[in-house]
């Protein structure tokens, strides 16, 4: 990250003291299409993508060295079956069936690889059709992903390694409006009973989504918290990856609240006769959601001290040569580094004056809150001198 890039993330966040970005709109649904690789830098993404949270596609110039690229294809752009099974066969992998319904999911089972690949060759010689159903491999998505955000509202890319995808995206906070009369959101937003009033009352004041039709070999950037529906309009692969970083992590921990917050809702009733009610919530929402306050905590403390030794040793040779999570944040720079640290602190200390998380029993925590957070303070203290 440049110093420009930085002193203008760091304002933005100054000015705004924004902790949700939801309130940002495309002008005319436009999504930036980004050429060039050449000119295009990372400092780039950072301020025009990452801080204001919107969305882009890359060009297939972007992915046209990867290996996968080039060996998971066939020359006329397909799967290459025989390759995959080469280097995949073994494995295990989860497979969702798209045609059943659960919750606001698919149901997944486990199934070898190459078991996988021998439906997914008869399901394409047969028409596109089979009787044991569109069968979905989790992480290699083959046919339609449901409408959702991403985990604990992360940011997301995903590149096509072949094949063609169609993509309906919703800014942040649009969601409100194509939740039904008991708050919950469709599995299908394009399904015609969004249209019955009675049942989603507040759909007619939703924007129309975003629509993205993303080429084999294009990114398409996910901004945190955009709901977004996916179709495979033919046979595709995909690589994705989700990321928070200092631009997001507020959104994230502003989601946890909101989930918590939905729990408490539901089990208010039991919060005199249960003694440990608000025990009993993390467990809810750590079943729900994945991860509870003191685990966020711990998420918290690994980015910081990542970061603040990324600032106090540098990079030695050995960490550069591996492949490291601290390798990583130093390619993006030491002012990445502070940018991250200072909004580490930012959520931190609002985590730490959190009356819900202030009511657990924080002495499992290593270091206690406030010796993380004077040690942040410190780090960013003398990195800025
Ligand atoms: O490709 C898909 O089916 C879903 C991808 C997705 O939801 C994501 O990258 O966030
Ligand atoms: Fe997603």
């Amino acid at each position: 990250m440049d110093r420009a890039t930085f002193a203008c993330s760091t304002a933005f966040f100054r000015d705004y003291n924004s902790s949700s970005q939801g309130a940002f709109c495309l002008p005319g649904g436009h999504v930036d299409f980004i050429e060039k690789v050449e000119s295009f830098t990372y400092s780039d993404f950072f301020r025009d993508y990452l801080i204001p949270n919107h969305p882009c596609i890359f060009s297939a110039k972007f992915t046209e060295d990867w290996g996968s690229r080039r060996n998971w294809v066939t020359w006329d752009g397909k799967p290459n079956f025989d390759h995959l099974l080469q280097k995949f066969g073994e494995a295990v992998v989860p497979v969702a069936n798209c045609d059943v319904k659960e919750y606001n999911s698919n149901p997944k089972e486990q199934l070898p690889f190459k078991e996988y690949i021998k439906y997914w060759k008869e399901y394409i010689k047969n028409g596109y059709r089979s009787s044991r159903g569109c069968l979905y491999l989790k992480d290699w998505h083959l046919s339609r992903t449901p409408f959702h955000a991403d985990v604990f509202r992360s940011y997301s890319w995903s590149a096509n390694i072949c094949g063609r995808k169609k993509w309906l995206l919703y800014p942040a906070g649009q969601e409100e409006y194509l939740k039904d009369c008991h708050g919950n959101l469709p599995f299908d937003v394009t399904a015609p009973n969004l249209q019955d009033r009675s049942v989603y009352p507040r759909y007619n004041q939703s924007q129309p989504p975003v629509e993205i039709v993303q080429e084999a070999g294009e990114i398409v950037f996910i901004p945190s918290g955009w709901h977004h529906q996916v179709y495979n309009l033919e046979d595709t692969i995909s690589i994705n990856h989700n990321w928070v970083n200092g631009c997001n992590v507020a959104i994230m921990w502003c989601f946890l609240q909101d989930e918590l917050a939905a729990v408490q809702r539901e089990i208010n009733e039991w919060k005199d006769p249960i003694d440990d009610w608000h025990l009993q919530c993390q467990l809810i929402m750590k079943s729900c959601t994945g991860i509870d306050y003191k685990e966020f905590y711990n998420f918290l403390k690994v980015i910081a001290e990542n970061r603040i030794s990324v600032l106090e040793n540098g990079l030695d040779d050995e960490a550069s040569a591996k492949n490291t999570p601290k390798a990583a944040i130093s390619t993006l720079g030491m002012l990445h580094a502070v940018f991250d640290l200072k909004r580490t602190v930012k959520v931190l200390t609002s985590l730490s004056a959190n009356e819900d998380f202030k009511k657990l029993d924080l002495t499992s925590l290593s270091p206690p809150p406030e010796a993380l957070l004077h040690h942040l303070k410190a780090a960013i203290d003398t990195a800025l001198l």
